[in-house]
């Protein structure tokens, strides 16, 4: 009890000595941290994490353009949605003083960013990864046992969504992290804006569209793979890896697997960053700062299963996870993936009516 009291107290202090609680707003991807991670920075600085998530990066950008967000630290991937905000004047930049821990981040991954925030002056990779599929293997197998299933081919060609329709089909609700790879499956450049290549994806889409089960958040993606509903699945790859392990630890037979498509996956980085009206900008860069602390990021990348970005945390990993080409991907499948680029306006409108269409189904 004296003691629990003593710990209490501490936890206080820092906000006594100031006459105030220091506080950080985090609007983060849902089951995208360690939630030790978020114990461990109040038990440290004093600085309480009030936390809020998203599971698309229409929900973000939503929030964001209303402006006043409130939020402190926010997760936007670095295409579209970060170089959107950037654009816009949105995003706050960063005080390097002020985050030691920067100089364990990768400089060939942070030079990648560089492309569209120049000298990396408005945010760090927190996790990246690929958009692929999550196949329940025990029911593919028992369904469809000659199917290939290395590629794209198992969800958009009609005959095989056919015969998966009943195990459970579904995609993530996200015209934005969705269509560059539907693209790619259609034998278009993923970053075409054109509107017939937009037709084109359109009529892969609807092509498996009454095979569809559900068109659902990726949170609800991660749900249903872990929970055995979900047969085959097209969502981000740690989310399946973190289903993946769900589901063993159930142990009631689910055995899912990830699979990021032949013809090049989508690649995708997320950064933290801080918003230019964030109310606590020195709360957000300690965040960052304890982010990128390596025992810390290792600690985050065993938890959700996506890579991070700080090479000096790999020791710290599991040898499981390290060693997992679906999280950290090899040089062949690097070498064949795509970054998605930042659609013009009208063509983002474009996008996002076509795919209530697909949603709708008609
Ligand atoms: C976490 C989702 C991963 C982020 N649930 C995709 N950029």
């Amino acid at each position: 009890m004296i003691l629990r009291l003593i710990a209490f107290l501490v936890l206080l202090l820092p906000g006594i000595a100031t006459g105030q609680e220091r506080v950080v707003n985090v609007y983060n991807w849902s089951d995208y941290i360690d939630p030790y991670a978020v114990q461990r920075f109040t038990r440290e600085t004093g600085i309480r994490v009030r936390y809020d998530v998203y599971d698309s990066l229409e929900t973000l950008e939503g929030k964001l353009s209303a402006g006043r967000s409130g939020y402190d630290i926010i997760v936007p991937t670095s295409e579209p949605s970060f170089a959107r905000l950037l654009r816009a004047g949105a995003l706050a930049p960063l005080d390097r003083a002020r985050i030691p821990n920067w100089r364990h981040l990768d400089p060939t991954l942070m030079a990648r960013v560089a492309e569209i925030d120049p000298s990396n002056r408005h945010g760090a990779i927190y996790l990246w990864g690929t958009v692929g599929l999550g196949l329940r293997l025990d029911r593919i197998r028992a369904i469809a046992p000659d199917l290939a299933l290395d590629s794209l081919d198992t969800l958009f060609k009609p005959e095989n969504a056919a015969r998966l329709a009943r195990c459970g089909i579904m995609v993530m609700d996200s015209a934005t992290d969705v269509l560059p790879s539907v693209l790619r499956w259609a034998g278009r450049d993923p970053n075409a804006h054109g509107l017939d290549d937009l037709r084109a994806a359109e009529q892969a889409l609807m092509g498996i569209r009454r095979h569809v089960r559900a068109i659902i958040p990726s949170s609800a993606i991660l749900d249903a793979l872990a929970n055995g509903e979900a047969c085959v699945a097209l969502t981000y790859s740690g989310d399946v890896i973190q289903a993946q392990a769900r589901a063993k630890e159930a142990g009631r037979g689910v055995e899912i697997g990830y699979v990021a498509p032949r013809q090049g996956a989508q690649l995708w980085f997320d950064m933290l960053a801080i918003p230019a009206d964030a109310p606590n900008k020195e709360a957000a860069h300690d965040f960052i700062n304890f982010l990128l602390r390596p025992d810390v990021m290792a600690g985050i990348t065993n938890h959700v299963r996506y890579p991070n970005a700080v090479p000096g945390s790999l020791s710290a990993v599991d040898v499981a996870v390290r060693e997992d080409r679906n999280v950290y991907p090899d040089e062949a499948m690097l070498a064949s993936s795509f970054i998605a680029s930042t659609p013009p306006r009208d063509i983002e409108r474009a996008r996002s009516r076509s795919w209530s269409r697909f949603k709708a189904g008609r």
